[in-house]
């Protein structure tokens, strides 16, 4: 695992997320990674409810999306390409309705399936 000691790492989100800012993650990507994600959590605890995973997976060249609900992940959605190189920093900005852009470029839309103003967590994790 190519994590650092920060990771996996969950902040709570200030209340002007709830309200429709944009979200900016700022990190790199380790040589030899395999996969990290970043979700948009609903809740505290293990299990949380997802109304985003945006799941960099360099072992398969893809970026997978999804939501969880009550617990069960929903349809995945695929972007184009692999924005991200291993031992390459990034910038992932979400826009309140989860567009999601990766440096300056529209990478994916994702169609909220969560309402948005319920996401109270930020969770990054595994290999970043
Ligand atoms: O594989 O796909 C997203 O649709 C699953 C993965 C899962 C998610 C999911 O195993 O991995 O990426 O919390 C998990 O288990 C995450 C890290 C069909």
């Amino acid at each position: 695992m190519a994590g650092s000691q920060n990771v996996p790492h969950k902040i709570s989100l200030p209340d002007t997320v709830h309200a429709g800012s944009v979200m900016r993650i700022r990190g790199s990507v380790p040589e030899n990674a395999s996969r990290f994600h970043v979700n948009l959590l609903l809740s505290e605890g293990q299990d949380s409810d997802a109304a985003l995973h945006f799941n960099p997976r360099m072992d398969e060249a893809v970026v997978v999306l999804n939501s969880k609900a009550s617990g069960k992940w929903g349809r995945e959605e695929r972007g184009a390409g692999l924005p991200f190189q291993c031992g390459q920093p990034f910038l992932i900005t979400f826009s309140p309705s989860l567009q999601a852009v990766v440096g300056d470029a529209v990478y994916h839309h994702f169609r909220h399936r969560l309402p948005t103003a319920n996401v109270r967590l930020l969770e990054v994790a595994r290999d970043l």
